[in-house]
């Protein structure tokens, strides 16, 4: 029996030697079925993949190494053996003193020194012992992980050998992301949704290598948000929202809890308090920073419109300074969005006054600024981002001021759409959104003059006027949103419908293991999952 400290081998470089002992020694040869990797469902779609037609035996014996000393990579580890407990209830080490060469090896193996299309690149070389992933950062490497998740069988093949086996069919795959923001935003403040319920979303992102969730933290009915410079806008603006409802706020122990909870999955927090426009229920709670000459009053409908700050204030600014210097405290990101939609109680040299003051604070405060498509009307810095959701004329102008803009299309992208006539939840001022009519569009070119180097990623945004509760919010956002995640990550020439209709399809017992209330899309020919049957049979 060989055994010896796999991590040290790795670093004297014998690791084929390893791999070529453990491929010949006899002891645990079992024979595995024929797979193809180029088959498999996963979500989004790789770069490129190569298969052989083997399996890796994923079994009680499989370890876990990782070959940097980097804490970050032990943390991807201890996540991937978490999941891989959920799915199979397999509990295997991490990082074990000594291994028997013949067991099966997952390798975290970080190569800093490879020629990376960028730095969430990874490749995976699937063979019968071992599965070697290779990245050049923890983040890779995270993005890598979900790739092994998706490869993972939802049921074990018991006739291999006496013990339980998930084989993984062998292969490379190379992949890397299409744009580097990769995104959804939750709203907040319509409805409030809980911290559990936001870390829910965030697992069912990234499951699918979305890497930006922003939430739209403030508006006319609601402040989510604890400034403790201004207490009261939580105290008043956070007591209510759409439909009268009791409404809510995360403290700021409970913003750092989902920004840590983020972090672990190499999701960036993005912030938005909503202005000049949007901001009765801050107007509530502090009446000098009205600029519509009325009284305010708490808000519980759904217009847009109504509300604006006073732009000439300059207690205002001072106002908007205390709140972007306590939450971008606490938001280790680099960007602050401002808001900046639907200004229509404000003027529009007021409006342009405002984002250009408000610009400079946000800057101030070491962030860049992203807005709404109309804050490109303004005469902002090329390091701002306009998000467009609505005006193209409002996007073309960010392309001339040298920003980059983020793909909201509502037409395409907002997952408060509803899918048809028949959708129990969402609006359709824009349009329906079937789930092919969201992923049938193409982003690098759906907006012309606007070349794929201007376009920093594509973001699905989920108003939630009509939702209240997190199954509401999945019934809107799944399945649409797994289809943005590959427009978003997938190289154009790899994106196809027909493909991507059977993969989705086949998303069930990950969408069933997580208790997600998706709808059931009649597009779709949705593949029974093992949880499902045993659900309906229990019935
Ligand atoms: C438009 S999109 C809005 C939101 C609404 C949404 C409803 C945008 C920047 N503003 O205030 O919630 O439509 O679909």
């Amino acid at each position: 029996m060989i055994k010896m400290n796999f991590r040290k081998a790795a670093t004297l470089g014998v690791l084929g030697i390893i791999f070529s002992i453990g491929c010949e020694a006899p002891q645990k040869e079992i024979a595995m079925p024929e797979t193809d990797l180029s088959s498999e469902n996963l979500i989004p779609m790789p770069s490129k993949i190569i298969a052989t037609n083997s399996g890796f035996r994923l079994d009680q014996f499989t370890r876990i190494e990782t070959s940097s000393d980097d804490e970050s990579f032990q943390v991807v580890a201890t996540y991937l053996t978490e999941k891989i407990a959920e799915k199979t209830g397999l509990r295997l080490e991490t990082n074990a003193r000594e291994v028997e060469t013949t067991d099966p090896v997952i390798y975290l193996l970080q190569e800093e020194n490879k020629q990376w299309l960028n730095e969430e690149a990874y490749i995976l070389s699937i063979k019968k012992d071992s599965l070697i992933l290779e990245v050049p950062t923890a983040k890779a490497a995270f993005r890598g992980i979900q790739t092994i998740r998706q490869l993972i069988p939802e049921i074990s093949n018991d006739t291999l050998s006496e013990h339980s086996i998930w084989p993984i069919s062998t292969g490379t795959i190379e992949d890397h992301p299409n744009f580097e923001y990769r995104g959804s935003m939750l709203d907040v403040a319509r409805h409030f949704f809980s911290v559990e319920d936001v870390k829910k979303y965030i697992d069912l992102l990234a499951y699918y290598k979305i890497n930006v969730l922003h939430l739209h933290l403030s508006d006319d009915q609601g402040w989510r948000i604890e400034i403790k410079s201004w207490p009261k806008l939580t105290e008043i603006g956070g007591s209510t929202e759409v439909g009268g409802e009791a409404g809510g706020f995360f403290t700021q122990e409970d913003y750092k809890e989902i920004v840590a909870y983020a972090k672990v999955r190499y999701m960036m927090i993005v912030p938005e308090i909503d202005m000049p426009g949007h901001t009765n229920a801050a107007s509530v709670s502090y009446p000098f920073l009205d600029g519509t000459g009325k009284t305010p009053q708490l808000y519980q409908g759904t217009r847009v419109g109504f509300s604006t700050f006073n732009t000439r204030k300059d207690t205002v600014y001072s106002f908007i300074d205390d709140v972007v210097r306590e939450i971008s405290a606490i938001s280790p990101g680099p960007y602050f969005h401002i808001g900046g939609d639907e200004s229509h109680a404000t003027s529009k040299a007021d409006y342009l006054y405002f984002v250009n003051r408000v610009e400079k604070i946000v800057q101030k405060h070491g962030k860049q600024l992203i807005g709404w498509d109309e804050v490109a009307q303004a005469d902002l810095d090329s390091s701002s981002i306009a998000q467009f959701w609505d005006s193209e004329r409002n996007a073309k102008m960010a392309i001339q001021k040298g920003m980059k803009v983020i793909l909201s299309p509502a037409k395409k992208t907002y997952l408060d759409m509803q899918y048809d006539t028949l959708s129990k939840h969402g609006l359709h001022w824009a349009a329906y959104i079937p789930v092919d009519t969201a992923y049938i569009w193409t982003p690098e070119t759906y907006v012309e003059q606007i070349p794929k180097d201007m376009i920093l990623g594509v973001e699905a945004p989920l108003w939630s006027e009509t939702i209240s509760n997190i199954e509401e919010l999945e019934y809107l956002a799944f399945p649409r949103v797994i289809g943005y995640s590959e427009l978003s990550w997938t190289l154009e020439e790899n994106r196809d419908w027909e493909n991507f209709r059977v993969r989705l399809a086949n998303q069930t017992p990950f969408l069933d293991m997580m208790n997600v209330k998706y709808y059931p899309s009649p597009r779709i020919d949705w593949v029974k999952s093992n949880r499902a049957y045993k659900e309906i049979l229990k019935d």
